[in-house]
């Protein structure tokens, strides 16, 4: 299809004779209604219907292989009133289709392969060629998205043509027409409204992001597509990769927020990110956005993969009852050396690389949220703690720490106790979490 080029331009072009095809458009409405009767049928407002019909058409240029086989060659909006079909041979029958498939305008017109040539002696001649070009002109609507062709002898579709983007092109290159809609669309935030404090190796998580859209004028409502990408860095996968939506008719001025959920899975420790890019769009082909600069934003968003970590509060007891009275003032939680696929547990976790100033323990919102009591000694103590059975004890050195319950921030139905904190390996610093069942006693 051409591209945009000068509309004075276009015109010219369009005023050229066109040597194929003859008078392709004496053409009639062939459904002219016998019945109307000028007696009775109220004098037209030539003025109104003047008004009412834009001096545009929609041009659709074919070439022919064959009656069956025509090739849209261009489609072309041109500042050029669609000629009258009136009187045209029902030869072919033009529909022009919106959007969702009805049927905007239809008229007769003629067939280009029909050729009209004269008799030596005077007269007319009428050849098919089946190597013919042509094309059909129709009124511009803005709403137009298909012009649909049909031989009419034949009872054949000859041409479907897309009109959409010949349309946009026209409103990019005339943007003041009166049928072309100015807005300029942007996205004003990116912002992620919902995620979990944490992720943990091995699982998924979900993040909420809204994008706010905002239409700056001048013309408005108008239809905005959003489109938006998530891309995650190393060690983090996002899914899906893009998610799409139209905002219906946002009016200029308003903000209109569209929120979406990514599922994120963290692949290995550490800090990871996510970085979100909403970009919009006008949807409509009649409407532009000329100002490209403020259609995209993004916002990245970072998530700490935490190593999942086995717990055994009070190892050797059973049940592992907090105390949250003064019996708890120093209540033991062995952080347990464990191989990959132990406990499940996607990792192998050196319970000796704790760093025990940063262990806090307690109820689970309590210390994702960074609370929580902390180790009473402030130190580590590497023993051969006991495996959750409670009774085994293998031969790893487990971490086993200190806490004064009351610091946990219980109440009185939680069934588990989580450990949170930091461990440093040669690869660095990392977060790790793990819970345990705990009977509270208050
Ligand atoms: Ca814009
Ligand atoms: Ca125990
Ligand atoms: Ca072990």
């Amino acid at each position: 299809m051409r591209r945009t080029t000068n509309a004075r331009r276009r015109l010219a072009w369009w005023l050229l004779p066109v040597v194929v095809g003859g008078a392709l458009w004496a053409g009639a409405p062939a459904f002219s209604e016998a019945g109307d009767d000028p007696t009775l049928e109220p004098i037209p407002d030539f003025a109104a219907d003047a008004a009412a019909d834009e001096a545009k058409s929609i041009v659709v240029r074919v070439s022919f292989d064959g009656r069956a086989n025509a090739t849209v060659t261009d489609v072309e909006v041109v500042d050029e009133r669609a000629p009258s079909h009136l009187g045209a041979p029902p030869l072919s029958k033009v529909d022009v289709l919106g959007e969702s498939g009805g049927v905007i305008d239809t008229f007769h017109d003629w067939h280009p392969m029909w050729e009209l040539g004269e008799k030596a002696g005077g007269g007319e001649t009428r050849r098919l060629n089946p190597r013919a070009s042509g094309r059909w002109i129709a009124p511009f609507d803005r709403d137009a998205a298909t012009v649909v062709v049909t031989d009419i002898a034949a009872e054949d579709e000859i041409v479907r043509a897309d009109l959409t983007e010949a349309i946009h092109d026209f409103c990019l290159a005339n943007p003041d027409d009166e049928d072309c809609l100015r807005a300029d669309l942007a996205v004003e935030a990116v912002t992620v409204t919902d995620a979990p404090p944490i992720g943990l190796v091995g699982q998924t998580a979900t993040i909420s992001v809204a994008t706010v859209v905002t239409n700056n004028g001048p013309d408005g409502p108008a239809d905005a597509g959003l489109t938006t990408t998530a891309v995650a860095g190393p060690g983090l996968t996002v899914t899906p990769a893009t998610q799409t939506a139209t905002l219906p008719g946002v009016a200029v001025g308003a903000d209109v927020t569209d929120t979406r959920q990514w599922t994120v899975r963290c692949d290995a420790p550490g800090l990871r990110t996510v970085t979100v890019t909403s970009t919009v769009a006008t949807v409509h082909a009649a409407d532009v956005d000329l100002v490209a600069g403020n259609n995209t934003r993004s916002t990245t968003h970072t998530v700490d993969c935490a190593v999942p970590v086995t717990v055994n509060v009070k190892p050797g007891g059973d049940p592992n009852s907090i105390n949250l009275g003064a019996g708890g003032n120093n209540t033991p939680l062995a952080v347990l050396t464990t191989a990959a696929g132990e406990y499940g547990n996607p990792l192998a976790f050196d319970a000796r690389t704790v760093v025990a100033p940063t262990a806090r323990f307690g109820a689970r919102a309590v210390v994702l949220g960074g609370g929580g009591g902390a180790e009473t000694h402030g130190r580590r103590h590497d023993e051969r703690s006991y495996e959750l059975d409670e009774r085994t004890r293998d031969a790893d050195l487990d971490a086993v720490l200190h806490f004064r319950a009351a610091d946990g921030g219980f109440t009185a139905g939680d069934t588990e106790g989580c450990l949170i904190g930091k461990f440093t390996t040669a690869a660095g610093t990392f977060t790790f979490f793990g819970c345990g069942p705990v009977r509270i006693v208050p």
